[in-house]
């Protein structure tokens, strides 16, 4: 039987991203069944915690997580307190929290059905492979270092153009970027952020109305506009337009980042790797996360393997060998004795 899964993300730039890369993550599980919220109105000074009955997308929800959702310093007891009631309201779902901003771990721990991960890097703050996704949400977000050594100019100009389709006030943010990195234009995002400046003055990242629109924002919002129509509404002039989007594609989403000897280097002929290996490294990590109550929560590789099967279902073919890739390539377990615990 299909899961219903949601990821919901914060509507800023590297919400977007990191929204869609654990997106295409999860959904290679077979038996999941994968949307995103990304919502600019419902998201809006993170103050969600205290209005997530408005997120209606999770009451078919089994699994719900949540990415880069931030607690508020000055709010973060009170939001706390909404979330772990809200959980506890909804205790036939599961739910998932990954964020780079600081987490209230000991007011969330309460919450049964609720793991919470933790991974200042936002390059890290995902499940599954990272592609150059997360150099770009890395770059939104102002971790430059963090990612010097795997950083190329593609990423810069990706995340100037992922900052300025989010910028509020604009055409994009929320479902229309959703579906613009969905359908993989990263072409034209990156085209996006190499345009002219004058176009993309954005005073405290906010798009002011009355700025005149560039060409390539102009086409973004043609071409999204069309993938979110009903099927019948569609007209061959966005098609033939979103097929030239698309046209010049770099594959940003098929990157991917191996760490060896300690340190992080892209992964040549990626095609090499077969697609059933990330399935697997995934549901490790999301199995992994499940037994992790407290960070120092450790579980054997079989118990990891029984949970995985728990989430994913029976068929999922899982060996421990499978583990020990994941410990040598992979890095988000480490042994601890004889146990596993979650990097
Ligand atoms: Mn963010």
């Amino acid at each position: 039987m299909k899961q219903s899964v949601v990821v919901v993300g914060h509507a800023d730039a590297d919400g977007h991203l990191i929204a869609e890369q654990v997106r295409r993550n999860l959904a290679l599980i077979e038996t999941f069944d994968v949307s995103t919220v990304v919502d600019p109105a419902r998201t809006k000074d993170h103050n969600a915690w205290l209005h997530l009955d408005t997120i209606t997308e999770i009451d078919d929800a089994d699994i719900v997580f949540f990415v880069d959702m931030m607690f508020a310093p000055s709010s973060f007891v009170e939001e706390a307190r909404a979330l772990v009631d809200f959980v506890e309201d909804h205790d036939d779902k599961r739910f998932f929290l990954i964020d780079h901003h600081p987490l209230p771990l000991r007011r969330l721990a309460p919450a049964e059905n609720l793991r919470v991960l933790y991974r200042p890097e936002v390059f890290d703050c995902a499940v599954g492979p990272r592609s150059g996704m997360m150099v770009a949400a890395a770059l939104c977000e102002g971790q430059r270092t963090n990612v010097a050594d795997i950083k190329e100019p593609v990423h810069d100009a990706l995340a100037m153009g992922v900052r300025r389709a989010a910028a509020i006030g604009g055409p994009l943010p929320g479902e229309k970027l959703s579906a613009l990195m969905r359908s993989d234009c990263w072409g034209a995002l990156v085209s996006l952020g190499e345009e002219d400046r004058e176009f993309h003055r954005l005073p405290r990242g906010r798009r002011a109305q009355s700025q005149p629109r560039s060409k390539v924002l102009t086409s973004l919002d043609k071409i999204a506009s069309e993938m979110l129509a009903p099927v019948g509404a569609r007209r061959q002039d966005a098609i033939n337009k979103r097929r030239d989007a698309m046209a010049y594609d770099i594959d940003i989403a098929e990157e991917r980042f191996a760490v060896e000897g300690g340190h992080r280097r892209r992964v040549q002929n990626v095609t090499v790797q077969p697609r059933d290996l990330e399935t697997i490294l995934t549901i490790l990590e999301v199995a992994a996360l499940a037994l992790t109550r407290t960070p120092d929560s450790t579980f054997t590789a079989k118990e990891l393997i029984k949970e995985a099967k728990k989430i994913a279902g029976d068929d999922l073919e899982l060996r421990e060998d499978d583990i020990n890739i994941v410990l040598h390539k992979q890095g988000f377990l480490r042994k601890v004795g004889t146990q596993l615990q979650l990097r």
